[in-house]
């Protein structure tokens, strides 16, 4: 079968020449898989009006690829949760319907998962639900207990079984609806957060809605024992190829958290825009931050900025892993400090979508005092332990000079506190205590980066093939690329992260990561339609235990977030292996759930 190459520059000339095209990876696809939007339109931006689908194209296609495929709305049932849940345990004498008069009880600590909790159910529901701590009111409860803090159940009568956060883990929690009320325990504030996402999937779809629904809000019955597989569990987002407001992170945060994922990884910097401001070095934001791919305007975060996103984040249990990429992928550091390229010349700005042209001066003190001014300065506005150091295709860097500059910059991150981690390209590099290689690979045999997980390196993995989000559903779908192959939901959905990558054991993997490279996406409704109904299939593979992995009773509990999406104002992807239930209710019932208007100004929305 012949390759074809499908970088967005081969289908249509870059609209600013940059450097000679690199070889990019290729995969053998279907001969005459053409793009119904060729990517480089898309890439084009948003002046392009011509060349970008709109909202109602999008929904048109998202229309006829669900075809006939539309079936009839069912109740929500305890084990309908996405991702599955580790036990799950069904009592249909036990459903609870809300009455309206229900307070939310918590532990002190817990509070400002109740207050997410009430701010989630509040707008639906038009229900009060105040929040107070602990003890059971008369009529009804909403329980979130932390463990080893007693519920006094006999106030209610309520039997909610024995449940105690010791065995459930730092993220872990038990759920119980009995007749009598919901009860939330566990460990963690964490637990708690996670088991808040799952009871919201237990209600209704109409939950989702931010305007009154007359509905019955009736929980399914019986107990949810919960664990994540994986510590980590994330999703990229490419802030650099195109530039996305704050706004739309905060959105994006949104996504990760209600399906468990707890590691946003966001690609600060590439050739085509440096988009974070750093001391000592404005010109990096100033300069370096204008222009994207297709010449659009670009931007950069300010600290404050990049302090809101870190907020927004932590408030629902997401940490923030930046990246910086080095010492390739640098053409927007060299146009505003040529002093740190090799031959001490600025390059013209790019806003093409090559790679691996441009590198920062290896040989060069200068370099390293840059990259250690860079990563103090985002080690000291990131709470979390991670700083990402890229490393991928620097392609003029080669050998020694290579390891030699990343064993420097591990050695700079590690003095800044913080644990590396780098694409898997930096596996021939010494090993630095504790490191964590992204693998990207299409194919699991990669002997170096298994000689590097024996030396002590630890894995994120984020396969090309299956975890891409930027790759196209399929050859007719909008938006995307498809170098690593077209990537259907259930292509995201089968693939085993504790044994993909040959001669790797299984406690190396850290877990998983979903990345969205943004060359082809330029706006929050196609960034959603890249990510659902995707990243809910690699959040499962990140949370679920192995055991739980089913594709058929996958695909239909993804169908009954559809409606859930609907109702929240997310644009996704009518994927044709999805059972998608009829909305009656909704014209997404002939057509899909794309909106005119942007959603609700996630800064002031609930979880
Ligand atoms: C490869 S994956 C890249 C990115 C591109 C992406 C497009 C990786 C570490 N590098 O620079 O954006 O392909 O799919």
């Amino acid at each position: 079968m012949p390759t074809i190459p499908t970088t967005p520059s081969e289908t249509g000339p870059d609209p600013v020449g940059g450097p000679g095209p690199t070889a990019r990876p290729t995969t053998e696809v279907t001969p005459g898989a053409e793009p119904s939007v060729p990517a480089a339109q898309v890439a084009a931006g948003a002046e392009s009006s011509v060349a970008q689908p709109s909202a109602a194209e999008l929904a048109r296609a998202a229309a006829e690829l669900a075809g006939g495929l539309i079936a009839p709305p069912a109740p929500v049932r305890l084990g309908d949760v996405v991702p599955a849940p580790e036990h799950v345990t069904p009592d249909p004498a036990a459903d609870f319907t809300l009455t309206g008069d229900e307070a939310i009880r918590v532990d002190p600590a817990g509070r400002d998962v109740a207050e997410q909790l009430a701010a989630l159910l509040r707008p639906a529901t038009g229900h009060p639900l105040p929040v107070a701590d602990t003890t059971p009111g008369p009529d009804g409860l909403l329980a979130l207990t932390l463990s080893g803090a007693p519920l006094d159940a006999g106030a209610t009568g309520a039997d909610l079984g024995a449940a105690s956060g010791a065995d459930l883990g730092a993220e872990g929690y038990r759920l119980d609806v009995t007749a009598n009320g919901v009860r939330i325990v566990a460990a963690t504030p964490a637990g708690l957060f996670y088991g808040v996402q799952t009871l919201r999937q237990l209600l209704p779809p109409a939950v989702e809605s931010r305007t009154p629904v007359a509905a019955r809000w009736t929980l399914p019955g019986g107990s949810i024992v919960d664990r994540p597989r994986y510590p980590y569990r994330g999703a990229m987002l490419d802030v650099a190829r195109h530039f996305f407001p704050v706004s739309d992170v905060l959105r994006v945060i949104d996504h990760l958290a209600r399906y468990k994922l707890n590691h946003l990884h966001l690609h600060l910097t590439d050739d085509q825009g440096w988009r974070i401001a750093v001391p000592g070095w404005p010109r990096l934001a100033t300069v370096g931050g204008v222009g994207e791919v297709g010449g659009g305007p670009g931007g950069h975060y300010t600290a404050d900025d990049y302090r809101r996103i870190v907020r927004h984040a932590a408030a629902r249990h997401v940490t923030v892993v930046p990246e910086v990429d080095l010492p390739g992928h640098t053409n927007a550091a060299l146009v505003a400090y040529p002093e740190l390229a090799p031959d001490r010349v600025a390059p013209p700005p790019y806003t093409g979508t090559e790679v691996g042209f441009s590198y920062v001066d290896p040989a060069s003190e200068r370099t390293y005092d840059f990259v250690a001014d860079v990563l103090a300065e985002l080690a000291a506005l990131t709470p979390g332990p991670w700083l990402h150091i890229g490393g991928d295709e620097a392609f003029k860097v080669k050998g020694a000079a290579y390891t030699g500059f990343v064993e420097r910059v591990q050695a700079i991150v590690a003095a800044t506190g913080k644990t590396v981690v780098g694409w898997h390209q930096i596996a021939p590099a010494a090993h630095a205590d504790g490191r964590v290689l992204q693998w990207w690979g299409t194919t699991g045999d990669d002997p170096v980066t298994a000689e590097a997980v024996r030396r002590g390196a630890r894995l994120i993995v984020s396969p090309g093939n299956h975890a891409y989000l930027d790759m196209k559903y399929a050859p007719d779908t909008p938006i995307g690329h498809d170098w690593a192959g077209l990537i259907d939901v259930r292509k995201a959905y089968d693939w085993d992260p504790g044994s993909h990558v040959a001669d790797v054991s299984a406690e190396a993997v850290l877990g998983v990561e979903a990345p969205l490279w943004t060359e082809s996406v330029t706006s929050l409704p196609e960034i959603e339609f890249l990510l659902f109904p995707r990243l809910p299939a690699v959040a499962e593979l990140g949370w679920s235990p192995r055991s739980t992995h089913d594709w058929a009773g996958f695909r239909a509990r993804l169908a009954g977030h559809g409606p859930r999406w609907t109702a929240a104002g997310i644009t996704f992807h009518r994927a044709p292996d999805v059972p998608w239930p009829a909305e009656p209710d909704s014209p997404a019932a002939t057509t899909p759930a794309i909106p005119a208007q942007p959603g609700p100004d996630t800064a002031t929305e609930p979880v």
